[in-house]
């Protein structure tokens, strides 16, 4: 029954979310309602042109002015059908708009001509990967014009503005089969390369799949260990000479985000502020003293350390035991990037 008309023309999409069938019912239910008045209306015109027309010798007959039955008739049944189609559009607006509260965040940012797409362990990506059936909530958020976020084959659809967050939500439940993936578009005309504001939408068949394409996501972990030597030599040469790794920043700016992500922000400031832990500002190079072990140089040992193994010297001053070892959670490279900001953190000058 849906999508009779658009679908065998080949017009819709795919059916890839569980919003599809319900918007392609009421797309048809209002396509078949429009062609079914349009024939009757425009048929009965013709045929009353030709068996009404001006004849030589027959006179016209005097118009009947006033026929309740009939005003009555096409009041009320066309009423009947904006009513049906208004309650339709209306809880489907609705299922939309409500978002669940068990979904899969992931954040989307909008700039002249680009998506990027930031996925709760920090990384960001230009393309949006998601698993099947999970319901998924994008906030969104403009760094310049107004954009609209699309996905055709999901039916949804929701403008992205500067100054304030817009919300979409949608449950793939079509896997996107390997190799292909779902269009996604901007649909508001946003300057010169508004039409070229594309990228993919891959939805992957089980969440386990989805889990391992994030873990894989992280671009530090694509270079070589040739290449990641010299990446730390030079980060702007490097990132400048392989356009192709997407999302890879300096090692500083790499260890802001995972000071963010990693959960290190909970305890340590980078602003000279006290919290369970101390902060990091201006601590690069200072010789610090344990409870349990004799004063050491905040180097990069030190700090590799600390993160793997806290409880080897407790910082006097502070509960010996209040960090977690991120041993295993952690990888080197990640370790690196985090020494990189630290270094870059210089005492009461930092930006929040
Ligand atoms: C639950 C709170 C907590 C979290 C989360 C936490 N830390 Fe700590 N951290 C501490 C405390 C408390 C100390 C001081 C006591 C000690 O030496 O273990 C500390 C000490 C440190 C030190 C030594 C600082 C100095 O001035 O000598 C470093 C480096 C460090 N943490 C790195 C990290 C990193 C990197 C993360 C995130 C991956 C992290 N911490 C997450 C609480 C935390
Ligand atoms: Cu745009």
């Amino acid at each position: 029954m849906t999508g009779i008309l658009a679908d065998s023309l080949g017009l819709m999409p795919p059916k890839a979310s569980t919003f599809a069938p319900a918007v392609d019912f009421w797309f048809d239910f209002t396509l078949w309602v429009s062609i079914f008045f349009f024939v009757l209306i425009i048929g009965l015109m013709l045929l009353f042109m030709v068996k009404y027309r001006r004849r030589p010798g027959v006179r016209a007959v005097v118009t009947p002015t006033h026929s309740t039955a009939l005003e009555l008739s096409w009041t009320v049944i066309p009423t009947i059908l904006v009513v049906i189609m208004f309650w339709g559009g209306f809880k489907t607006y609705m299922d939309q708009r409500v978002m669940p509260l068990d979904a899969y965040e992931i954040g989307v940012n909008a700039k002249q001509w680009a998506w990027e797409f930031t996925y709760p362990n920090g990384i960001r990506h230009p393309e949006l990967h998601v698993p099947k059936d999970v319901p998924v909530v994008l906030t969104m958020y403009s760094d310049d014009v107004l954009h609209s976020f699309f996905i055709p084959a999901f039916r949804v659809k929701m403008d992205v503005m500067r100054g304030r967050y817009t919300k979409l939500w949608f449950q793939a439940t079509l896997a996107s089969p390997p190799g292909q993936y779902y269009p996604v578009l901007c649909t508001e005309y946003c300057g010169t390369s508004h039409s070229t504001m594309t990228t993919k939408c891959v939805v992957h068949e089980t969440r386990a799949e989805f889990e391992q394409w994030l873990r894989d996501a992280d671009p530090l972990k694509k270079l070589t260990p040739e290449q990641y030597d010299e990446y730390l030599r030079d980060p702007s040469a490097f990132i400048a000479a392989h356009p192709d790794i997407q999302g890879l920043q300096s090692p500083a700016d790499m260890g802001r985000k995972l000071w963010d992500s990693k959960g290190c922000k909970q305890c340590h400031s980078i602003d000279g502020k006290v919290g369970t832990g101390p902060s990091w500002s201006g601590i690069w190079g200072q010789t610090h003293e344990f409870s349990n072990a004799p004063p050491t140089a905040v180097d990069e040992n030190y700090v590799k350390e600390s993160i793997v193994n806290p409880r080897a010297k407790a910082l006097k001053g502070y509960a010996a035991n209040a960090m977690p070892t991120y041993q295993g959670r952690i990888t080197d490279r990640e370790i690196d990037s985090i020494i990189a900001f630290i270094k870059t953190l210089k005492s009461g000058s930092e930006a929040k």
